[in-house]
């Protein structure tokens, strides 16, 4: 091993990761009920450019040369979500066996060619038929997941291993029922909070469901996790990070390993959370095998209320390196947040289960899409994973956003994150030097710092 090489442990797992929605098309397919995306990407307005997951990577139709694709790109696991609607069109009740099928051969396909499945059961597509009785702000909401994982963890759980039950909860609650940019387009913030309760009370009420369907199972929650960094040292601003790190981070971190809600974080949402009841932060606080973990950018954060006194200039500006999402490229962030997960909340195991970055991709006149960006950031992100390895954090895998560019919610296609790259007009995939690159780290399970 030559200087500023770096060999990851040998059973380290190399993914790459993607969501239902964002991929699969074939949005009224084979039984398949509305999600709540269907019906927001169809009301004017929402998306850029109009744009919908009607089609996407048409990859309902595709998989097997995704799949086969995957294989060529050499990755060991692959982590995709399942879309509620089409295993159960009503939310509840009659399973859509059509629907249960397509994933049963995709995981099939997935292990003849030796790539381990990670399924998440929820990445935000939610039957439009159970947002219509109140969606997640609704105590009832628990019972359907808890149903709907029961459904999917017996019908795959003889042969899928790792199980996520939920995406970033915090951007299902927050920017779907809060800030209302997801869907379902809410703008309430008591809604969202109870929708955040909801979702966790969703997900620890699913995992000994899923165990029992699959005693070998590996069974984790994916958190969207951010460090929130003050602007300047100013006791304002100072507050204003702590806050903002309650509610992106903490708000979902403490819950999960038993310490309840931050105190902070109640005091700051008042009454609004009288919905929780006895029990259930016990059953919210059942031990998982693993963290799911995506990591983007940090944020700066500088208090609203300026004038205050005790404020002081800005220190802090974000770096001069931003991605095409608008996000700061800073790979320290992710050590950060691996480094207090082991020793602030002693979390047995990690996955990154996404961390990439979208930039302007073009084909070349050879055919070719070169995105030297994407690789850079990419490398340096895994340079900060390995040395999170080195100073003992229990990481066990990493899964880059994303396979496929695809469309990324808001943003429709103007956005692409993937390792290959895609012609929306044609479906013809072509890997980026990225996918190359990654290709090079999976096979030889190195990372060259250096070059
Ligand atoms: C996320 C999402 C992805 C996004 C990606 C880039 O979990 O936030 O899983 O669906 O596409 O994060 O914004």
């Amino acid at each position: 091993m030559s200087e500023g090489m770096y060999t990851f442990p040998k059973d380290f797992i190399w993914g790459v990761a993607t969501a239902s929605y964002q991929i699969e098309g074939a949005w009224d397919e084979d039984g398949k009920g509305e999600s709540i995306w269907d019906r927001f990407s169809h009301t004017p307005g929402k998306i850029d450019n109009g744009d919908t997951g009607d089609v996407a990577c048409d990859h309902y139709h595709r998989w097997r040369d995704d799949v086969t694709l995957m294989k060529e790109l050499g990755l060991k696991a692959y982590r995709f979500s399942i879309a509620w609607p089409r295993i159960l069109p009503d939310g509840w009740g009659e399973v859509n066996q059509v629907g249960i099928d397509f994933y049963s051969q995709l995981v099939d396909a997935l292990l003849e060619m030796g790539i381990e499945p990670f399924v998440t059961l929820y990445h935000w597509d939610l039957p439009q038929i159970l947002q219509d009785e109140g969606g997640w702000p609704v105590r009832k909401i628990v019972d359907a997941f808890t149903e709907y994982a029961d459904v999917v963890s017996r019908a795959l759980g003889d042969r899928v291993k790792n199980w996520i039950t939920l995406n970033e909860p915090w951007v299902s609650a927050f920017v779907g029922y809060s800030m209302g940019h997801h869907a379902p387009g809410y703008t309430d913030q008591d809604k969202a909070i109870a929708a955040s309760h909801h979702l966790l009370l969703s997900h620890g009420q699913a995992v000994p469901v899923i165990r029992a369907n699959c005693p070998a199972a590996n069974v984790g929650i994916t958190l969207n996790l951010s460090p929130q960094e003050p602007a300047s040292p100013s006791v304002a601003d100072r507050k204003a990070s702590t806050w903002m790190d309650g509610y992106i981070n903490r708000l979902f971190l403490d819950p999960l390993v038993g310490r309840g809600y931050p105190q902070d974080m109640v005091n700051s949402f008042g009454n609004a959370m009288e919905f929780i009841k006895p029990g259930d932060m016990d059953t919210i606080s059942v031990p998982v095998d693993f963290l799911g973990v995506n990591y983007y950018s940090r944020g700066i954060v500088r208090s609203n209320n300026i004038s205050e006194e005790d404020n002081e200039p800005r220190t802090v500006f974000r770096g001069d390196e931003i991605t095409e999402m608008d996000w700061e490229v800073y790979p320290k962030g992710l050590y950060n947040i691996l480094g207090r997960l082991y020793f602030d909340y002693a979390i047995p195991a990690i996955h990154i289960t996404e961390n990439g970055a979208a930039f302007v991709d073009e084909v070349s006149h050879n055919g070719q899409v070169d995105d030297p960006h994407r690789v850079s950031y990419l490398k340096r992100h895994l340079e900060m994973v390995k040395k999170a390895i080195q100073i003992g954090v229990p990481v066990k895998g990493y899964f880059a956003w994303s396979l496929l560019d695809n469309f990324e919610w808001g943003y429709g296609y103007s956005k692409r994150f993937g390792i290959v790259y895609v012609d929306f007009q044609t479906q013809q995939r072509i890997p980026k030097s990225s996918a190359k690159w990654y290709q090079k780290v999976i096979l030889e399970n190195e990372l060259d710092a250096t070059a």
